[in-house]
C-alpha cells in the first residue's frame, strides 16, 4: 500500500492541505468514471452504426479531466470560492470529451443518438456550427449529465462533449496553438486571416458533405 505523502522539500504538509487534496482527488475520480462511461457509449454507437449502415460517424474520440490547478484558476476567474463543494455547480467542463466526425451530418447524428439515450440528459447545447464564434471557431458543444454508479451511491455528473468534423478540429487545434487565450487582443489583420481560414475549412466541410451525399 502506498504511504500518504506528508512531507515536501519545503517542510511538512499541514492536515488541511492533505484533506483538501484527498477530497479533490475523490471528487475528480468520479469525473474520470463519467468520461470512461461516455467514451464507452460513443464507441458502442460508432461500432454499431458502422455495422448497420456501413459508415462510421466517429473518426476518433479524445478526453480529459481538467487539472486541479486549471479548475481552481477557472473558479477564481469566474469569481467563485475555490471550494471543492462548489466545483460541480460552478463548472460545466471539469470532464470533457471531444468527438471528431468525418462529416457535418455525422456531428448532428452522433449528438442526436447520444442525447436520445435514456440515462443521458442534455442540460444545454451551443451550436457554434450554425452560429460560429467571431474568430471562426465551429463545433457543437453539449453539456450532458450521466449517472455514475459508485459503491455506496449514484452521482449525476456533468460532462462537456465537443463534437466537430476533422476540418473543424484541424482549424481549432492550430488556432489554439496560435491565438486561443491570447492575453492581448489578436491584431486585426491576424484576426481577419484567421476568420478567412475558418471559412475555407467550412467550405471544405460543405464540399465533402456533398460528395458524401452523392456517393451514398
Ligand atoms: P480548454 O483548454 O480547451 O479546456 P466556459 O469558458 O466553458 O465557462 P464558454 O466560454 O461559454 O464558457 O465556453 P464555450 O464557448 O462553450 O467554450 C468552451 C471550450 O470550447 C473551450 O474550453 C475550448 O476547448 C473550446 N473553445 C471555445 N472557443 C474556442 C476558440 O475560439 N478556439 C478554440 N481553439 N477552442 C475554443 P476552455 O476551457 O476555454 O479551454
Amino acid at each position: 500500500m502506498r504511504r500518504p505523502v506528508t512531507q515536501v522539500s519545503g517542510g511538512e504538509i499541514g492536515p488541511p492541505v492533505i484533506e483538501f487534496y484527498r477530497r479533490l482527488s475523490r471528487f475528480l475520480l468520479v469525473y474520470k468514471f463519467a468520461v470512461e462511461e461516455l467514451m464507452t457509449k460513443l464507441r458502442i454507437l460508432s461500432e454499431e452504426f458502422d455495422f448497420v449502415h456501413r459508415h462510421d460517424p466517429i473518426e476518433h474520440i479524445t478526453s480529459r479531466v481538467k487539472r486541479p490547478e486549471a479548475i481552481m484558476e477557472k473558479m477564481v476567474r469566474k469569481g467563485l470560492e475555490p471550494d471543492v463543494d462548489l466545483i460541480a455547480d460552478g463548472l460545466d467542463d471539469v470532464a470533457g470529451v471531444r468527438v471528431i466526425c468525418p462529416f457535418v451530418s455525422d456531428v448532428y447524428r452522433v449528438a442526436e443518438m447520444l442525447g436520445g439515450q435514456h440515462d443521458v440528459t442534455v442540460l444545454h447545447s451551443k451550436d457554434y456550427i450554425a452560429k460560429p464564434k467571431p474568430n471562426g471557431y465551429r463545433s457543437l458543444h453539449l453539456i450532458v449529465r450521466i449517472p455514475v454508479f459508485l459503491s455506496d451511491r449514484v452521482e449525476h455528473v456533468k460532462v462537456e462533449v465537443q463534437l466537430r468534423t476533422i476540418a473543424m478540429d484541424f482549424w481549432a487545434t492550430l488556432e489554439h496553438k496560435l491565438f486561443y487565450k491570447y492575453d492581448d487582443q489578436v491584431p486585426a489583420d491576424f484576426a481577419d486571416e484567421l476568420a478567412s481560414t475558418a471559412a475555407i475549412a467550412a467550405q471544405l466541410d460543405a464540399r465533402m458533405q456533398s460528395l458524401h451525399q452523392r456517393l451514398r
